[in-house]
């Protein structure tokens, strides 16, 4: 027996050309789609590549044949030439062992071709394990992106055997432990050098002054265990928008918090440096126009510099934006080196693939997530992974095995 492989745009020329090349016994045994060639994404192609087996020729049992049915062989040896004629017949595959081993190789081929075409497995039911194909409608119903879906499955296909595939709640599992360690928490462990500043950028109306004002609260009246109740100040360079310094202001006298609106970056320095000594914590609220309005995102970037390199700045976004939509803001804001994200509005969303996805292509910490329209503290909450896994639908959670695989990084 020899195996080959063959590539073609369709499974029907993969077919021809095993005829052509191998003969009217080739056949194919196993197939993958894969993208490959293109630019930035642009012009791909798809391909298929397929495994091709080429059995070996059958015995010639013609002179067994009348004693083998009609009647039982007379003589030992006959016996023994029989059995050996009727092993090679069963093994058309005769070495079990070594049909594996080849098709382990042959498997470890393709899988190197379709990493190195920057894979893009299509979804083929006819030959999709069931397992397999509930773990790709449950990650597209929690809206994860392609690129990480597609990661998923081809963790659990090279994990996994088809017997382990027959364990559907272990994979589920096996794959929500393997979301949760591709999400990183931001290590938010003081002590902090004060005073502490910490700014929030991101786009209109995604709860940056909302979520300045729950951290005020909990800093200044619900700290965390072992922490002091702080003194902060509110300070807000959003001068643009009509009526947003009255916004913070007021939020601001009803935390009876400090509070100041600024112009420019010297009226920042300035009242950054006049509440040096007096403040626990400083919290900036930004500007929030369009990402796309890179001149003010850049005046932007140039003021925030007057607060120092210890400033912790923090991109802010809501939960119910589309992956692709995240991944945009991510890019727009990159130059303000922000250190984590901050996610809103995860009350209006049952699916949080997308926010998880952009966070683990783009390499970034989460700190912070809020959950409700009131500026109370109540619905603000550090991440936390097994909160996130929580949030996700269609999986069963075995609660006790996800927090022994990730209690060390909860805050
Ligand atoms: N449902 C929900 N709404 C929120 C949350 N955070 C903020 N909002 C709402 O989002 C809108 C815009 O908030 P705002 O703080 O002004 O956004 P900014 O433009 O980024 O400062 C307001 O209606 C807020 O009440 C949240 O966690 N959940
Ligand atoms: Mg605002």
């Amino acid at each position: 027996m020899e195996m080959y492989t063959v590539q073609a745009p369709t499974l029907a020329e993969c077919q021809a050309i095993t005829r052509e090349r191998y003969g009217e016994r080739a056949y194919i045994f196993q197939h993958k789609w894969v993208r490959s060639g293109g630019f930035l994404g642009l012009f791909t192609k798809d391909n298929v590549i397929a495994s091709v087996i080429v059995p070996a020729p059958r015995p010639d049992l013609s002179k067994y044949s009348s004693g083998i049915i009609k009647k039982a062989p007379d003589t030992q040896q006959e016996k023994e030439k029989i059995l050996s004629a009727a092993a090679e017949v069963r093994g058309l595959d005769p070495n079990i062992q070594a049909i594996l081993n080849q098709v382990k190789l042959l498997n470890d081929k393709i899988d190197t071709k379709l990493s190195e075409a920057a894979p893009a497995t299509r979804y083929n039911p006819a030959v999709e394990h069931e397992t397999l194909t509930k773990i790709r409608d449950t990650l597209e119903q929690n809206d994860f992106s392609p690129a990480f879906r597609r990661e998923i499955i081809e963790y659990v296909r090279k994990e996994f055997s088809i017997d382990a595939l027959n364990d559907y709640e272990e994979i589920q599992q096996k794959v929500l432990e393997w979301i949760g360690s591709r999400v990183k928490i931001y290590p938010d462990t003081g002590p902090y050098k004060r005073p502490r500043i910490i700014v929030l950028i991101g786009p209109t109306g995604v709860g940056k002054t909302t979520t300045i004002c729950k951290l005020a609260a909990s800093f200044m009246y619900y700290p965390a265990k072992n922490e002091e109740k702080q003194r902060v100040s509110l300070i807000t360079i959003d001068r643009y928008r009509i009526a947003a310094d009255k916004q913070l202001g007021e939020l601001a006298a009803c935390l009876q918090a400090d509070f100041v609106a600024v112009e420019d970056e010297q009226e920042l320095k300035k009242e950054i440096a006049l509440r040096a000594d007096t403040f626990d914590t400083i919290l900036v609220d930004t500007i929030g126009r369009s990402p796309q309005a890179a001149v003010e995102l850049a005046e932007m970037k140039k003021m925030l510099e007057v607060c120092g390199a210890n400033t912790e700045v923090y991109l802010t976004f809501s939960a119910t934006t589309k992956t692709s939509g995240i991944i945009e803001i991510m890019r727009q804001f990159e130059p303000f080196n922000y250190r984590a994200a901050i996610i809103t509005k995860l009350d209006e969303t049952k699916q949080l693939g997308n926010v998880i996805s952009a966070l683990a292509e783009q390499g970034k910490p989460l700190a912070y997530v809020t959950d409700g329209q009131s500026t109370t503290p109540y619905y603000i909450h550090k991440a936390n992974i097994i909160k996130l896994l929580l949030n996700l639908e269609g999986f069963t959670l075995d609660r006790d095995r996800l927090e022994a695989r990730f209690t060390s990084i909860i805050q």
